[in-house]
Protein backbone atom coordinates (compact mmCIF):
# COMPACT_ATOMS: atom_id res chain seq x y z
CA UNK A 1 0.00 0.00 0.00
CA UNK A 2 1.14 3.35 -1.04
CA UNK A 3 2.39 6.03 2.11
CA UNK A 4 -0.03 8.48 2.22
CA UNK A 5 1.24 12.67 3.00
CA UNK A 6 -1.32 14.80 4.37
CA UNK A 7 0.22 17.97 3.55
CA UNK A 8 -0.83 21.87 3.53
CA UNK A 9 -2.73 23.51 0.83
CA UNK A 10 -4.50 26.84 -0.20
CA UNK A 11 -8.18 27.33 -1.98
CA UNK A 12 -6.72 24.78 -4.76
CA UNK A 13 -5.64 21.73 -3.61
CA UNK A 14 -3.10 21.62 -6.04
CA UNK A 15 -1.49 24.89 -4.28
CA UNK A 16 0.46 22.84 -1.69
CA UNK A 17 2.90 25.53 0.58
CA UNK A 18 3.69 24.43 3.70
CA UNK A 19 7.75 24.46 4.28
CA UNK A 20 7.73 21.70 6.22
CA UNK A 21 5.73 19.67 3.58
CA UNK A 22 7.64 20.58 0.90
CA UNK A 23 10.81 18.50 3.46
CA UNK A 24 8.37 15.76 3.89
CA UNK A 25 8.17 15.29 -0.23
CA UNK A 26 11.68 15.97 -0.66
CA UNK A 27 12.59 13.58 1.48
CA UNK A 28 9.93 11.23 0.48
CA UNK A 29 11.11 11.78 -3.63
CA UNK A 30 14.73 11.50 -2.49
CA UNK A 31 14.01 8.07 -0.80
CA UNK A 32 12.93 7.45 -4.28
CA UNK A 33 9.19 6.02 -2.60
CA UNK A 34 5.84 6.18 -3.82
CA UNK A 35 2.86 7.74 -1.99
CA UNK A 36 -0.51 9.59 -2.23
CA UNK A 37 -1.09 13.30 -1.81
CA UNK A 38 -4.25 14.03 0.60
CA UNK A 39 -3.89 17.93 0.30
CA UNK A 40 -5.62 19.25 3.57
CA UNK A 41 -6.59 22.86 4.50
CA UNK A 42 -5.82 24.19 7.95
CA UNK A 43 -9.09 23.57 9.34
CA UNK A 44 -9.41 20.11 7.90
CA UNK A 45 -5.92 19.08 9.96
CA UNK A 46 -7.59 18.15 13.11
CA UNK A 47 -9.82 15.40 11.14
CA UNK A 48 -6.27 13.52 9.63
CA UNK A 49 -6.33 10.19 12.21
CA UNK A 50 -8.87 11.55 14.61
CA UNK A 51 -6.91 14.41 15.52
CA UNK A 52 -3.47 12.54 15.28
CA UNK A 53 -1.44 16.14 15.15
CA UNK A 54 -2.01 19.57 15.27
CA UNK A 55 0.26 20.36 12.58
CA UNK A 56 1.15 19.04 8.60
CA UNK A 57 2.70 17.35 7.38
CA UNK A 58 1.51 13.55 8.30
CA UNK A 59 2.79 10.47 7.14
CA UNK A 60 0.94 7.47 7.11
CA UNK A 61 3.21 4.54 6.26
CA UNK A 62 0.70 1.37 6.04
CA UNK A 63 -0.84 2.32 9.18
CA UNK A 64 2.57 3.82 11.19
CA UNK A 65 1.61 7.29 11.36
CA UNK A 66 3.97 9.34 12.01
CA UNK A 67 4.06 13.98 12.44
CA UNK A 68 6.68 16.55 12.66
CA UNK A 69 8.54 16.62 9.37
CA UNK A 70 12.17 15.70 10.78
CA UNK A 71 10.50 13.01 12.37
CA UNK A 72 9.31 11.89 8.88
CA UNK A 73 12.33 11.99 7.73
CA UNK A 74 14.22 9.79 10.19
CA UNK A 75 11.71 7.45 10.02
CA UNK A 76 12.13 6.96 5.97
CA UNK A 77 15.84 7.11 7.11
CA UNK A 78 15.32 4.13 9.59
CA UNK A 79 12.78 2.08 7.36
CA UNK A 80 14.52 2.48 4.22
CA UNK A 81 18.23 2.50 4.53
CA UNK A 82 19.34 0.67 1.42
CA UNK A 83 17.82 3.63 -0.41
CA UNK A 84 19.51 7.22 -0.73
CA UNK A 85 20.25 8.10 2.76
CA UNK A 86 19.04 11.36 4.15
CA UNK A 87 21.62 11.76 6.37
CA UNK A 88 24.69 10.58 5.63
CA UNK A 89 25.22 9.18 8.99
CA UNK A 90 24.86 9.90 12.85
CA UNK A 91 26.68 12.93 12.55
CA UNK A 92 24.37 14.04 9.85
CA UNK A 93 21.58 13.56 11.56
CA UNK A 94 22.34 15.48 14.65
CA UNK A 95 23.86 18.58 12.33
CA UNK A 96 20.59 18.42 10.47
CA UNK A 97 19.05 19.54 13.95
CA UNK A 98 20.70 22.62 13.49
CA UNK A 99 20.12 23.51 9.80
CA UNK A 100 16.25 22.80 11.17
CA UNK A 101 16.22 25.17 14.11
CA UNK A 102 18.98 27.99 11.80
CA UNK A 103 15.61 27.84 9.54
CA UNK A 104 13.17 27.65 11.41
CA UNK A 105 14.19 30.96 13.79
CA UNK A 106 17.03 32.38 11.01
CA UNK A 107 14.88 32.56 7.65
CA UNK A 108 11.31 31.08 8.12
CA UNK A 109 10.84 33.57 10.90
CA UNK A 110 12.19 37.01 8.65
CA UNK A 111 10.11 35.24 5.69
CA UNK A 112 6.76 34.83 7.33
CA UNK A 113 7.20 38.95 8.27
CA UNK A 114 7.39 39.16 3.75
CA UNK A 115 4.86 36.96 2.50
CA UNK A 116 2.12 36.47 5.31
CA UNK A 117 -0.88 38.56 3.21
CA UNK A 118 0.09 36.48 0.47
CA UNK A 119 -0.47 33.10 2.07
CA UNK A 120 -3.76 34.46 3.34
CA UNK A 121 -4.78 35.35 0.13
CA UNK A 122 -4.38 31.89 -1.32
CA UNK A 123 -6.85 30.67 1.49
CA UNK A 124 -10.49 29.69 0.90
CA UNK A 125 -13.12 31.63 3.26
CA UNK A 126 -12.79 30.09 6.12
CA UNK A 127 -8.98 29.35 6.38
CA UNK A 128 -8.74 32.69 5.52
CA UNK A 129 -10.67 33.54 9.07
CA UNK A 130 -8.28 31.21 10.65
CA UNK A 131 -5.27 32.36 9.31
CA UNK A 132 -6.18 35.94 10.15
CA UNK A 133 -7.24 35.21 13.70
CA UNK A 134 -4.65 33.00 14.50
CA UNK A 135 -1.55 34.83 12.72
CA UNK A 136 -2.67 38.09 14.17
CA UNK A 137 -2.34 37.09 17.19
CA UNK A 138 0.71 35.69 16.92
CA UNK A 139 2.03 38.49 15.35
CA UNK A 140 0.38 41.33 17.12
CA UNK A 141 -0.68 43.22 13.98
CA UNK A 142 -2.69 42.73 11.00
CA UNK A 143 -1.59 40.64 7.81
CA UNK A 144 -0.85 43.48 5.52
CA UNK A 145 0.12 45.79 8.00
CA UNK A 146 3.66 43.62 9.16
CA UNK A 147 4.03 42.48 5.07
CA UNK A 148 3.72 46.23 4.15
CA UNK A 149 6.99 47.87 3.46
CA UNK A 150 8.43 44.22 2.37
CA UNK A 151 11.04 46.08 -0.51
CA UNK A 152 12.75 47.72 2.43
CA UNK A 153 13.25 44.63 4.50
CA UNK A 154 14.30 42.36 1.69
CA UNK A 155 18.13 43.45 2.20
CA UNK A 156 18.52 42.28 5.15
CA UNK A 157 16.70 38.90 4.93
CA UNK A 158 18.75 37.97 2.21
CA UNK A 159 21.66 39.19 3.76
CA UNK A 160 19.89 36.57 6.46
CA UNK A 161 21.35 33.49 4.06
CA UNK A 162 24.89 35.00 3.64
CA UNK A 163 25.97 31.47 5.29
CA UNK A 164 24.31 29.41 2.56
CA UNK A 165 25.85 31.98 -0.02
CA UNK A 166 29.08 31.98 1.25
CA UNK A 167 29.02 27.54 1.59
CA UNK A 168 28.05 27.40 -2.03
CA UNK A 169 31.37 29.20 -3.10
CA UNK A 170 32.72 25.71 -1.95
CA UNK A 171 29.88 22.80 -2.28
CA UNK A 172 27.14 22.51 -4.76
CA UNK A 173 24.51 21.69 -2.06
CA UNK A 174 24.53 21.69 1.88
CA UNK A 175 24.88 17.76 1.99
CA UNK A 176 28.07 18.12 -0.29
CA UNK A 177 28.18 17.27 -3.88
CA UNK A 178 24.73 15.96 -3.70
CA UNK A 179 21.66 16.71 -1.64
CA UNK A 180 20.66 15.80 1.89
CA UNK A 181 18.12 16.47 4.23
CA UNK A 182 19.31 19.64 5.62
CA UNK A 183 18.95 21.00 1.47
CA UNK A 184 15.64 20.52 1.73
CA UNK A 185 15.18 21.67 5.04
CA UNK A 186 16.20 25.07 3.84
CA UNK A 187 15.03 24.96 0.28
CA UNK A 188 11.03 24.05 2.25
CA UNK A 189 11.28 27.72 3.43
CA UNK A 190 11.74 29.11 -0.12
CA UNK A 191 9.45 27.01 -1.89
CA UNK A 192 6.81 28.05 0.93
CA UNK A 193 7.61 31.52 -0.43
CA UNK A 194 7.65 30.16 -3.75
CA UNK A 195 4.34 29.27 -3.85
CA UNK A 196 2.22 31.53 -2.61
CA UNK A 197 4.20 35.08 -3.08
CA UNK A 198 4.96 36.78 -6.87
CA UNK A 199 7.26 38.75 -4.52
CA UNK A 200 10.81 38.42 -6.00
CA UNK A 201 12.99 37.22 -2.71
CA UNK A 202 16.55 36.09 -4.49
CA UNK A 203 18.47 38.17 -7.04
CA UNK A 204 18.94 36.15 -10.32
CA UNK A 205 22.66 36.50 -9.72
CA UNK A 206 22.66 35.01 -5.79
CA UNK A 207 24.34 31.88 -5.85
CA UNK A 208 21.36 30.58 -3.68
CA UNK A 209 19.17 30.88 -6.37
CA UNK A 210 21.35 28.75 -8.37
CA UNK A 211 20.96 26.25 -5.63
CA UNK A 212 17.33 26.68 -5.51
CA UNK A 213 16.95 25.82 -9.39
CA UNK A 214 18.88 22.67 -8.71
CA UNK A 215 16.57 21.91 -6.25
CA UNK A 216 14.10 23.00 -8.09
CA UNK A 217 14.66 20.42 -10.80
CA UNK A 218 15.79 17.13 -8.88
CA UNK A 219 13.40 14.14 -8.79
CA UNK A 220 12.10 14.90 -12.07
CA UNK A 221 11.58 18.67 -11.41
CA UNK A 222 8.92 17.53 -8.45
CA UNK A 223 9.07 21.23 -6.74
CA UNK A 224 9.72 22.80 -10.15
CA UNK A 225 6.30 21.51 -11.74
CA UNK A 226 4.32 22.46 -8.31
CA UNK A 227 1.97 25.46 -9.02
CA UNK A 228 3.34 28.66 -7.84
CA UNK A 229 3.14 32.15 -7.42
CA UNK A 230 6.24 33.11 -8.83
N1 LIG B 1 7.71 21.24 13.59
C1 LIG B 1 6.66 20.87 12.69
C2 LIG B 1 5.93 22.15 12.25
C3 LIG B 1 4.74 21.84 11.35
C4 LIG B 1 3.86 23.07 11.17
O1 LIG B 1 3.96 24.06 11.90
N2 LIG B 1 2.97 22.96 10.21
C5 LIG B 1 2.01 24.05 10.01
C6 LIG B 1 1.87 24.34 8.53
S1 LIG B 1 3.35 25.11 7.93
C7 LIG B 1 0.67 23.62 10.52
O2 LIG B 1 0.26 22.50 10.29
N3 LIG B 1 -0.02 24.50 11.22
C8 LIG B 1 -1.32 24.21 11.72
C9 LIG B 1 -2.02 25.42 12.24
O3 LIG B 1 -1.45 26.50 12.21
O4 LIG B 1 -3.18 25.27 12.62
C10 LIG B 1 7.20 20.08 11.51
O5 LIG B 1 8.40 20.23 11.21
O6 LIG B 1 6.47 19.29 10.92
Amino acid sequence: MPMILYELCGRDPERVFSPHCWKARMALAHKGLAYETRPTPFTKIPEIAAGFSKTVPVLDDDGTLVRESFDIALHLERTFPDRPSLFGGPGGEAMARFVERWTQFGVQGPLMRLIVADIHSVLDDENQRYFRESREARLGARLEDVQAGREDRLAAFRETLRPLREMLAMQPFIGGDGPLFPDYIVFGALQWARVVSPFKLLADDDPVATWFGRLLALHDGLAAKAKAAA
